[in-house]
């Protein structure tokens, strides 16, 4: 697709992109127009827009409003199949692989799916590994499933291997939205050895250092999400930028 072809293009260019993940659940009918244009403005790549639960019946015309807006890729990170929504690039169409609910293995992408084709909605397929980040996590009780230990790289590698057998092109490594620790760097290293999948990781990042010690591990989509609901600094948005922009 379209989308994924450009941000593979823009990979190559520059060795890993900046992902900031927006808050669907605003009431405030501006708040996703003005997070997203101020991430654009300050070195973002990409824009992500999912959480756990959508409750937001603006949504479409808020996403609407940010396409007019920045000219990056806004890409829904979707929960489950109730969180498809159009106006939407594409759609990360997600595979819990490291857990064993079937919920999330299959019956929410039948739901999705239908939605998704009848939009006409470009899907990546991705594989979603939730990795252990310390304190138990949201999307570690929402999804019923139990996250991959710390300690335990190779086991993420394995799953890795089986969603690329599979034909997923991304796997999103994941500790989990606002994480007490991110995804330690042996995990992504263990899949970026094993697979060609671009990697994807984010949870619980906030400091620069930390995002370019997972680009040089082997991730090339670093998502911040939770740092930028209290802090709105453009230079440490510039910051995020350069530290990941390892190609320039
Ligand atoms: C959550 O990986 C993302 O799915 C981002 O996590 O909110 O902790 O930055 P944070």
């Amino acid at each position: 697709g379209k989308t994924e072809s450009a941000l593979n293009a823009a990979i190559e260019k520059r060795g890993a992109l900046f992902a900031v993940l927006l808050d669907p659940d605003t009431s405030d009918d501006t708040a996703l127009l003005k997070a997203g244009s101020m991430a654009a403005e300050n070195g973002a790549d990409l824009l992500l827009v999912g959480g756990s639960f959508m409750g937001n019946f603006k949504l479409p015309d808020q996403v609407a409003a940010l396409k007019k807006e920045v000219s990056l890729p806004v890409v829904l990170f979707p929960g489950g199949a109730s969180q498809v929504v159009p106006g939407f690039d594409a759609v990360l169409f997600i595979t819990l692989v490291s857990g064993r609910n079937p919920n999330y293995l299959i019956d929410e992408q039948v739901r999705g799916g239908v939605l998704i084709r009848s939009l006409g909605m470009e899907a990546i397929p991705t594989a979603y590994e939730l990795i252990n980040s310390g304190k138990p996590t949201a999307v570690e009780y929402i999804s019923n499933t139990s996250p991959i230990p710390a300690d335990k790289p190779k086991l993420s590698m394995v799953h890795s291997i089986a969603a690329e057998l599979m034909g997923m092109r991304y796997v999103y490594l994941e500790a989990g939205s606002g994480a007490e620790l991110p995804v330690p760097v042996e995990h992504i290293a263990y899949t970026r050895k094993a697979t060609q999948m671009k990697i994807i990781t984010g949870g619980g990042i906030r400091e620069p250092e930390t995002a370019h010690a997972r680009v040089a591990a082997g991730a090339q989509i670093i998502v911040t999400g939770t740092l930028w609901e209290k802090v709105k600094d453009p230079v440490l948005l510039q910051e995020f930028a350069a530290s990941i922009h390892v190609k320039g």
